[in-house]
């Protein structure tokens, strides 16, 4: 796949490393420590194996409110372009506003990662210009009241049917096929019941034949299942990231990223004979 120049190969599971902006990250006085900080971490995720790092500056998190489109782009615009230059990995920049996908991809982002799968006014036609890889990702509600109480019909067959006019959307206005990855979007407006479901049924979304993405990494069907506290979740978030792949995923969204490349390694290794680099 063509991230803006930077190629990444999806003939083997990849991990996309997620870069932590935290919402003071860039209060005035700490932004130049802040800066680096940021610099090293995406660095050290590179270093550990990502293939790509995602870089937010929205939070998405049950209960949250959105923020204003200058406040995101002072948060992310100056680490992607700190890191573009340096990192030989391409940058994702995980937004649902136009504005920002249009200057993130002039400041070097290699792939527009929208967890509402481009549905947002303007989002799709911003998007398809700037030629890059796009995530359309599942969500049901907004993330202030998404967790309230979740309903579908048939969660697998609802997010397909949301997917599949998602992807058509895309093509109707031009975007090659080739552009997209698809991701079911776990703990979006889903119970904990819904997102084993989709975990367990993810080897339906391999009919779309595109990319799968999943992020199951410290949420909270992990904590439910294990009981753990957010920070005590890496055990549970491999295993999740191994059944992702064994149900057809291609990337793998991580915190973790060491411990989260050498599952992966195995999990290939064990269905396909074949290893990286050989
Ligand atoms: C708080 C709670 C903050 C949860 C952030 C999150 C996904 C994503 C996120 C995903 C794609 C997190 C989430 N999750 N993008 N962005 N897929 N494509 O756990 O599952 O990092 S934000």
């Amino acid at each position: 796949m063509n991230c803006g120049g930077r190629l990444v190969d999806l003939s083997a599971p990849a991990v996309m490393g997620v870069l932590n902006i935290t919402p003071d990250s860039f209060s005035d006085g700490g932004a130049f420590m802040d800066q680096d900080a940021a610099v090293a971490q995406a660095q050290a995720m590179a270093d550990a194996g990502a293939a790509i790092i995602d870089i937010g500056g929205e939070s998405t998190r049950p209960g949250s409110q959105g923020v204003d489109v200058d406040t995101e782009l002072a948060r992310v615009l100056p680490v992607i372009e700190a890191l573009a230059p340096r990192l030989a990995v391409p940058l994702s920049v995980d937004t649902s506003k136009p504005e920002v996908m249009r200057q993130a991809a002039r400041a070097g982002a290699g792939l527009i990662n929208d967890v509402t799968g481009f549905s947002g006014s303007g989002s799709l036609e911003a998007a398809a210009a700037t030629d890059l890889p796009l995530c359309i990702m599942h969500m049901q509600g907004t993330p202030a009241t998404m967790q309230d109480d979740p309903r579908y019909h048939d969660v697998v067959t609802d997010i397909h049917e949301f997917l599949a006019e998602r992807v058509a959307a895309c093509e109707a206005i031009g975007i090659s096929r080739d552009r997209l990855i698809i991701d079911p979007g776990f703990g979006f407006g889903k119970t904990q019941a819904h997102n084993a479901r989709l975990l367990r049924e993810l080897a339906r979304f391999q009919s779309f034949q595109l990319p799968i993405l999943v992020g199951l990494s410290r949420k909270g069907l992990i904590g439910y299942a294990t009981g753990r506290d957010k920070d005590q979740r890496l055990a549970g978030s491999v295993a999740a990231a191994t059944l992702a792949v064994h149900h057809g995923a291609s990337i793998v969204r991580a915190h973790d990223v060491a411990a989260t490349v050498d599952a992966l390694a195995l999990t290939r290794y064990v269905m396909t004979d074949s290893r990286g680099g050989a």
